[in-house]
């Protein structure tokens, strides 16, 4: 049962794939006539070059209104201000609205979005700054925003306490204290959650420590997955939704440069997900929410849904190098990606190879709220 929709699954996005190179990206909606080919995709991709086929095609990102390299970096401060009290206040404008993805070339997604993306914005703010997050809810369904955090009931974002469900075409403030500092996310959670959650309404919430983190370049990686044919299993999975993106375009780093990536693990069916980076280990910080490692010298790690936390790492020569889940299944469904390492000298063309620019090496560099105060004696001191 599980291999026959796993091997449907395969065929889905090889169809999807041949189907985009034969017509091109022109009103192409990709939802239809999938399934008659699926059986024969199944055997192209069991006889021939997996890895050629699957990087064919290219996701329209401009009409998707998302690119995930770009997001990889694209932090959401909020507007910022300071309260009588000296607080940083970062207000932030979030609407849910359904629309229509692109996941894999020409494979479609209906999906529920804030601010039209999945995953929804980063938003990125400082221990102790108090957020305030206007929540519109101009989709289809009732619809919440949930943080993983400290915040009273009333804050909370479910249904039946505070505000509860947000119907179409209401609103609500919510606002708390950002704590503790770590990984976080938020998402919708009106019941039933699966399908809310599945739909795509989640995000990344970052809340830095007071004195930063060492400097960086800085990644967030939100892994998912979508069930296409509504069967209760995903069809395609993701880092930062669209299938072999990052393979497709490998994310320029440089040899010897530490390397920070936020993970967390939104996909909706499977139980747990995973990441493995190839030819380097990893130290990871389970939630962020502390400032030393939880692990040391790994290079997989399995997050439960709603799990997250910090790998860093530092692959030493150049080169081009694999990240993907450790689950086959869910590598060879899209979850799978590159880094291409480069020299100093190399990174410019490396940077230019998938259409980025010094505008996204400077958010890369810069993510953090906060610089970095190096103080050995506050690793001494309690965490909150
Ligand atoms: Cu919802």
């Amino acid at each position: 049962m599980l291999r026959a929709a796993l091997g449907s699954a395969a065929g889905l996005v090889g169809a999807a794939i041949v189907e985009q190179t034969a017509i091109g990206q022109s009103g192409n909606n990709g939802s239809a006539g999938h399934d008659a080919k699926t059986a024969g995709m199944t055997m192209d991709m069991s006889t021939s070059d997996h890895g050629t086929n699957m990087l064919m095609g290219q996701v329209n990102h401009a009409k998707n209104g998302f690119d995930p390299l770009q997001m990889l970096v694209d932090w959401d401060y909020g507007t910022v201000s300071t309260l009588p009290d000296e607080r940083t206040l970062r207000e932030y404008e979030i609407v849910a609205f359904d629309r229509e993805i692109e996941i894999a070339p020409g494979v479609f997604f209906n999906a529920w979005t804030y601010n039209g993306r999945v995953p929804g914005p980063s938003l990125r703010c400082t221990e102790g700054d108090l957020v305030r997050i206007h929540f519109v809810n101009a989709g289809s369904h009732p619809h919440t925003m949930h943080f993983h955090g400290f915040h009273n009931a009333e804050m909370d974002g479910i249904p039946g306490v505070g505000a509860g469900n947000i119907a179409p075409g209401q609103e609500i403030t919510y606002e708390f204290e950002a704590a503790p500092y770590g990984c976080h996310l938020y998402h919708c959670h009106v019941i039933p959650l699966k399908r809310h959650l599945h739909k795509g309404l989640y995000g990344a919430f970052i809340i830095d420590p007071k004195h930063g983190r060492p400097p960086a370049r800085e990644f967030m990686m939100l892994m998912n997955g979508f069930d296409t044919d509504l069967d209760g299993d995903n069809n395609v999975y993701a880092c930062n939704t669209v299938g072999f993106e990052y393979a497709r375009r490998p994310i320029p780093i440089k040899a010897g440069e530490l390397v920070r990536i936020y993970l967390i693990n939104l996909t909706e069916f499977d139980p747990i997900n995973s990441m493995h980076l190839h030819a380097t280990f990893f130290d990871y910080y389970d939630h962020g929410t502390t400032l030393t490692p939880t692990h040391h010298t790994v290079d997989t790690i399995m997050q439960c849904q709603a799990q997250r936390g910090i790998l860093e790492f530092t692959h030493r020569w150049p080169g081009k190098y694999m990240f993907h889940a450790h689950q086959a299944e869910f590598t060879e469904l899209g979850w799978m990606g590159m880094f291409n390492v480069a020299t100093e000298m190399g990174f410019q063309a490396a940077l230019a190879e998938v259409g980025l620019d010094e505008e996204w090496d400077r958010k890369s560099m810069s993510g953090s709220t906060v610089p970095y105060v190096n103080n050995p004696l506050r690793l001494l001191m309690p965490a909150h």
